[in-house]
């Protein structure tokens, strides 16, 4: 585990490079288990497809509302739960829910955002607790304060089982993003695994595009 970076009064983040062994034969296993597909979101009146693929899993109450859509979990997996149990065995924490991102090359990304879902806790988006464990090809993940002059950031290479843990006020502090890369690169797999504790808010919330 690295030294627990603190990103914000209050919000930290833990990283340790290879937490998922034989990482590949990992994904391999876990791909044909995950719905995973494109989705349509609404950005005003016109339809944008995300730039990756995304599925959503967990204990039956664990519906989650983002990008303006309420998705209803699907069921864990066996290399799911191998996971999840991995995460609690090392980390000591519980998730009940988890995001699926598919990045099939450099051209898919994640945009700026922040986890700050109500259902992500009494507190949100203070005290959100996420996971996130990356298979495959690293990927750059950027982390910035919000409101940060271009050019403030942290930046890791996450991928080949690696895990990065945000918590805190982190979400409320500040946004992050995996940008598009034009140097070739191979398939990624990144899963955030998440604490719900909550009903899915009403609002419309921010699109993460
Ligand atoms: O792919 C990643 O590393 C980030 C995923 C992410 O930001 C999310 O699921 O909210």
């Amino acid at each position: 585990m690295s030294e627990r970076l603190e990103v914000a009064p209050g919000g930290w983040v833990d990283f340790v490079p290879a937490f998922v062994e034989d990482h590949a034969a990992v994904m391999a296993a876990l791909l044909p288990e995950l719905p995973l597909r494109v989705e349509a979101l609404r950005m005003g009146a016109r339809e944008v497809l995300t730039p990756r693929e995304t599925s959503w899993h967990g204990d039956p109450e664990c519906s989650y509302r983002y990008s303006r859509r309420l998705f209803a979990p699907s069921p864990w997996t066996p290399g799911l739960t191998a996971i999840r149990e991995a995460l609690t065995a090392r980390l000591g924490l519980r998730f009940n829910a988890v995001m699926a991102n598919y990045y099939r090359d450099g051209r898919d990304s994640m945009g700026w955002h922040a986890d700050d879902e109500p259902e992500l806790g009494p507190r949100a988006p203070d005290d959100v607790l996420i996971a996130s464990v990356s298979l495959g090809a690293p990927r750059r993940f950027v982390l910035k304060p919000r409101g940060a002059p271009p050019g403030v950031s942290w930046r890791w290479m996450l991928g080949e089982g690696s895990v990065l843990v945000m918590g805190g006020a982190t979400q409320r502090a500040c946004v992050h993003a995996v940008p598009k890369t034009a140097v070739p690169v191979g398939p990624r797999l990144n899963l955030t695994f998440r604490q719900v504790r909550g009903v899915p808010g009403r609002s419309d919330g921010a699109l993460k595009f």
